[in-house]
């Protein structure tokens, strides 16, 4: 064991998120030196069955203080990695086995997942830095993966949980699949959310934005939102054979009583389904990402065997990351794709467990943010590194967003081996 490489000090601290909300960062010191630093990012559309983020509770900062989770990185859990070798063979399923064991709960409440990503997060980044590899090279050397740079899906119309309009879905994006590299796909995609700001405004709409930089008006029904999406790809001068249309419904949102509140109408998942199918006929749609409620299992298994072939179907609230969950959706044929968010599931190792499990079973894969980030830019590294084919990180403006897709463009000059997970 070299000496130069041991934990000397592991430290938290309290930062700002892109909504102005308090999260964690964790510095890590070997021999004395701070080398790596990682921000944790929080959602709000978040699933019931996401690793537990802990949070003060109180009257300060709005309840939602991130004290008890410094405190816990500051204390047993510094205790408890101090001495460990960052380059030490395993380095990474150690650490996170002894922060699982630390907290010894099913779904990290007694430490908190915003703690323990954290650090995994930071330990991943010191480990990386003094075996000499950069942050994407080391994902793909722990996780024996052929790194790609992954396919965009920017999301550049908002609403939902992430916008006060009255949109229904949360997320209208375009997926520039046509392209040869990513600098091509991002230019394109950033046209199209510029030609959809003059778009809005032709019709008079407003264009402040939303959580993830999008814009967020409001609109006469949902459907208004893919007939702007496609005027948008066009009028930027694009076809939809090269710039395609996803959607993020986070439909747990508007479910209530085994029914859909979507567009002013309580819909029982089939009547929500035939409208998926419509819509998959009609329009560019190649990925719906949580069209159903987290324990719809039935309404998610109809309409991945009605348009599952040619439509991508992502899982996000209904597999929170987690393995568990993601082995009952393969199962019982719920999906054909998951999303990938690390602090749903709290550790780098059971992230990666996760996608080991997504691939073996044929699922696409894609990276996300959370809509209240950081300009941490580990998921852009994630996403090459593990070869996961697909990263979604909000609209191409605001720098909370912009980092993912600029650090994409320079580690795009390191390789050229560009995803193509929509090439039939
Ligand atoms: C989602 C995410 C990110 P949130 O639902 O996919 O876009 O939103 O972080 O609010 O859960
Ligand atoms: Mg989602």
């Amino acid at each position: 064991m070299s000496e130069y490489s041991e934990i000397t000090n592991i430290f938290a601290r309290t930062i700002l998120d892109s909504r102005g909300n308090p999260t964690v960062e964790v510095d890590c010191f070997i021999d004395g030196i701070q080398e790596s630093r990682a921000a944790v990012p929080s959602g709000a559309s978040t699933g019931a069955y996401e690793a537990i983020e802990l949070r003060d509770g109180g009257t300060k900062w709005n309840g939602k203080g991130v004290n008890l989770a410094v405190q816990n990185v500051n204390t047993i859990i510094r205790e408890n990695l101090i001495g460990l070798d960052v380059v030490s063979k395993n380095f990474q399923k150690e650490i996170d086995k002894i922060m699982l064991e630390l907290d010894g709960t099913s779904n990290k409440s007694k430490l908190g997942a915003n703690a323990m990503l954290g650090v995994s997060l930071a330990c991943l980044k010191a480990s990386a830095k003094l075996s000499k590899r950069s942050e994407w090279e080391h994902i793909s050397h722990l996780m024996n993966t052929n790194p790609s740079i992954p396919v965009p899906m920017m999301n550049i119309l908002n609403g939902g949980a992430h916008a006060s309009s009255d949109v229904d879905i949360q997320e209208f994006m375009v997926i520039p699949h046509g392209f040869d590299d990513f600098s091509s796909a991002l230019r394109a995609g950033t046209e199209c959310y510029h030609s959809l700001k003059s778009e809005l405004k032709k019709d008079g709409l407003l264009t402040g934005i939303g959580d993830e930089g999008g814009f967020a008006p409001n609109l006469p029904t949902n459907e208004h939102g893919l007939e702007y999406m496609v005027r948008a790809i066009e009028s930027a001068g694009y076809s939809t054979e090269q710039i395609g249309i996803a959607l993020d419904v986070a439909a747990t949102e508007f479910y209530s009583e085994e029914k859909y509140q979507f567009d002013k109408k309580n819909l029982s998942g089939e009547e929500l389904t035939e409208i998926y199918c419509r819509w998959a006929d009609k329009y560019p749609l190649l990925s719906i990402e949580d069209p159903f409620d987290e324990d719809d299992w039935g309404s998610w298994n109809l309409l991945t065997k009605k348009i599952g072939r040619d439509c991508q179907i992502v899982g996000d609230d209904l597999y929170v990351t987690q393995a568990k969950r993601l082995q009952k959706g393969i199962e019982s044929k719920s999906s054909n794709s998951i999303l990938v968010k690390l602090n749903q599931v709290g550790t780098v190792t059971e992230t990666f467990e996760t996608l080991n499990l997504a691939w073996k079973a044929k699922f696409s894969t894609v990276i996300s943010h959370r809509s209240g980030e950081t300009s941490d830019t580990i998921i852009s590294d994630l996403a090459v590194g593990s070869n996961a084919g697909q990263i979604k990180t909000g609209a191409p403006a605001r720098s909370d967003r912009t980092s993912k897709y600029n650090q994409i463009l320079r580690i795009s000059e390191k390789i050229d081996n560009y995803a193509t997970p929509f090439k039939r």
